[in-house]
């Protein structure tokens, strides 16, 4: 059954995923033809990564920003895009802000080509070798088309850009790239209790429940963090159940929470949230569901930490990472939980 399921797989993968690169003359073959910003930049003979010519942008002084950039269409149903370039600096100058760097910028947008979130896909500074910068993003929800940038961006130096692409992923590739990882049981600690574990998603989402995602792309610690992502407004999460000590009296949840173009639901509430419920056993609560923090629109990696009196009767605690009838992606990271007398 299983090597059927391999070879299903397989098959499934070659009649689904034709890959392709939506960037038309990304290795710059052709000189400048399908990007604009022709006027700042310039074709290189002599120093490119693959063929005869590679892309070309220098400014001595001013540090403006000085960006080559393409707009493509994306096909329906994509679900994620691999973003790819090879870049060579010489002498970028190093400002005080990180963005100020030779850049390759993706963002994407909608049909209107209004930007719903921007991702850097590479951030040059200094003198650096032809290196290869890799990134693979998730589709945002109402995203049309992509806008790359290849930008000298508010500094000085010279950069070099060849080989630019952007590889479309199907869901079915991009969760073989980035599985969603079977829960398992929880450990039990020496007294029998069921403990809080896996809160950095270090071990995929072992002891979680539900159907949600493992980010290796975007994490606040560590190798991964997870991702809950839906493109209908409805109730997504993971969750994770715990037990309380007898004595036990507070409770103290701390983390990151990161939202990406979380677009709020009919009600004030339907945000990105993490949530407690204190519980009695299975079936009882023993207070009703509390908020512990809550993201909404487009976010940094945001901190948090709450303390909430444990209520009497309590056994067992269940901590929610929701999609509360919204749009959009929720990551969360290094979920700690301390219980205290
Ligand atoms: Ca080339
Ligand atoms: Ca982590």
């Amino acid at each position: 059954m299983k090597q059927f399921l391999f070879f299903s797989l397989l098959f499934l993968t070659t009649i689904t995923n034709a890959q392709t690169n939506l960037i038309k003359n990304g290795g710059f073959e052709s000189e400048l033809i399908n990007w604009r910003g022709e006027e700042i930049a310039s074709i290189s003979p002599y120093d490119k990564k693959f063929g005869q010519k590679s892309a070309l942008i220098n400014q001595f002084v001013g540090a403006e920003w000085k960006a080559l950039d393409q707009i493509v269409s994306l096909p329906k149903n994509t679900y994620a895009v691999e973003f790819s370039v090879w870049i060579k600096t010489e002498s970028i100058e190093d400002q005080k802000e990180a963005y100020k760097a030779g850049a390759m910028i993706a963002e994407f947008t909608d049909g209107s080509e209004k930007k719903i979130t921007s991702e850097n896909i590479a951030q040059v500074k200094g003198t650096t070798a032809w290196t290869n910068y890799k990134k693979t993003i998730k589709v945002p929800a109402d995203a049309k088309k992509i806008r790359i940038m290849l930008a000298l961006a508010q500094t000085n130096g010279s950069i070099y850009f060849d080989d630019v692409k952007a590889i479309t992923i199907s869901e079915e590739e991009y969760l073989k790239q980035n599985p969603i990882a079977v829960s398992t049981e929880s450990p039990k600690s020496d007294s029998g209790l069921k403990t809080f574990s896996n809160g950095n998603f270090e071990n995929n989402l072992s002891s979680w429940n539900g159907s949600g995602l493992i980010s290796t792309t975007d994490k606040k610690e560590g190798n991964a963090a997870s991702e809950i992502t839906s493109k209908t407004a409805e109730w997504k999460s993971i969750d994770q159940i715990a037990d309380i000590n007898a004595n036990d009296k507070t409770i103290e949840i701390s983390g990151w929470l990161k939202a990406k173009d979380i677009q709020q639901g009919k009600d004030s509430w339907n945000n990105g949230m993490l949530i407690i419920e204190f519980k009695k056993d299975n079936n009882q609560k023993a207070s009703e569901d509390q908020v512990i923090a809550a993201v909404t629109g487009t976010t940094d990696w945001t901190s948090f930490q709450k303390s909430f009196t444990i209520p009497q009767g309590a056994l067992q605690y269940r901590i929610m990472i929701a999609l509360s009838n919204c749009t959009g992606t929720l990551l969360a990271d290094n979920i700690e939980v301390k219980l205290s007398k």
